[in-house]
């Protein structure tokens, strides 16, 4: 099926953003291929740590990403593979970290949970909710007395403004007008739980109790309206140094943590997520996966075959770059 609304099929659609539809689009579908890919290898006990899908969430790391530099540093979750992805971190040693090889990117060391790629901007992740939020201020300020360009951008989950080092984050950054991008990841869930029976606040709304300047976006779907949002912000930031916070609504198709589905347990709907597809490009333009779709699995093909060739850690290294 063709979706109706897709600028690849689109006449009247200006060549120019044809070509940034069908290259972010490229970008979500290989993030979703190479989660896909997981899902088929997860049973064979192959990746070696606890997963967390972003499978539904793609475009919001794909738009984000396109307004972001190489030089920016980005902070992010445990539900990091698309952002490590989309900000340029390598496949190969990302598949080697999930499977605990020596060539991993942290030498098989922090396996999903906690992917960083420095080199690309990629700081790092944590297990622990909120815990990034307070190195991208720091990181910030670093920035500042440094006298450095670049962003610092962190990226967290709905759940993670119920903690307490959000609120301080905010505080600090906006009390010394710190360049930190705050990205929510808002997927109304945290574990099992919906935000209706979390929150009695509206995350952009609430972050103006700082004085940060914030915007929602409801199409979390759409990566070209999530792109044209964290650009226009994205800019901002780069012309007065202050902070700005970007909500932007989103679903998660899989379970919490793992490769399955979970509508058994009652905490959400079926119905609320098939509406989402209806709205997601990657569920819908058949005719640019088919067409992109045979060498995004080469890739991810190789991707694999790198990381079952690839060496466990010897013994010697079990204590090195941990502390
Ligand atoms: C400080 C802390 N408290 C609780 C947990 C357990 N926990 C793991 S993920 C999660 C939910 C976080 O939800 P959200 O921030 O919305 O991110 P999402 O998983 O939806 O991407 C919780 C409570 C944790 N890892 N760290
Ligand atoms: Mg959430």
């Amino acid at each position: 099926m063709i979706f109706p609304q897709s600028p690849s099929h689109d006449m009247h659609t200006p060549p120019s953003d044809i070509q940034r539809y069908r290259k972010l689009f490229r970008e979500a579908l290989r993030i979703r291929l190479v989660e896909e890919k997981l899902i088929e290898l997860y049973p064979f006990d192959k990746i070696q740590s606890p997963m967390h899908l972003s499978i539904g969430q793609e475009a919001v790391a794909v738009g984000v990403c396109e307004a972001l530099r190489k030089e920016d540093l980005l902070f992010i979750t445990y539900r990091g593979h698309a952002f490590y992805l989309a900000k340029g971190g390598d496949l190969r040693l990302m598949m080697a970290e999930l499977y605990g090889r020596a060539t991993g990117v942290s030498k098989g060391k922090a396996g999903s949970m906690h992917l960083a790629a420095p080199s690309v901007g990629v700081m790092g992740a944590s297990a622990v909710v909120a815990s990034t939020l307070s190195l991208a201020v720091g990181a910030a300020l670093a920035h500042r007395i440094q006298k450095k360009d670049g962003l610092s951008v962190v990226c967290f989950g709905d759940g993670a403004t119920e903690q307490g080092t959000y609120h301080e984050s905010l505080n600090f950054a906006a009390l010394y007008s710190l360049p930190v991008f705050f990205l929510c990841e808002n997927n109304g869930l945290a574990v099992h739980a919906n935000l209706a029976e979390r929150q009695s606040y509206q995350i952009h709304q609430h972050a103006r109790a700082y004085g940060i300047e914030s915007m929602r976006l409801e199409e979390g779907w759409d990566f070209l309206k999530v792109g044209d949002a964290a650009a226009s912000i994205a800019t901002a930031i780069r012309q007065d140094g202050k902070p700005r916070l970007l909500e932007v609504i989103t679903c998660r198709y899989k379970e919490h943590v793992g490769p399955g589905e979970d509508f058994a347990a009652g905490y959400r709907s079926q119905a609320d997520m098939d509406a989402w597809k209806a709205e997601d490009a990657l569920c819908q333009d058949a005719a640019l996966i088919h067409a992109l779709r045979p060498e995004l699995d080469t890739e991810i093909a190789a991707a694999v075959a790198f990381a079952e060739a690839s060496p466990v850690p010897d013994i010697s290294e079990l204590l090195t770059d941990v502390i």
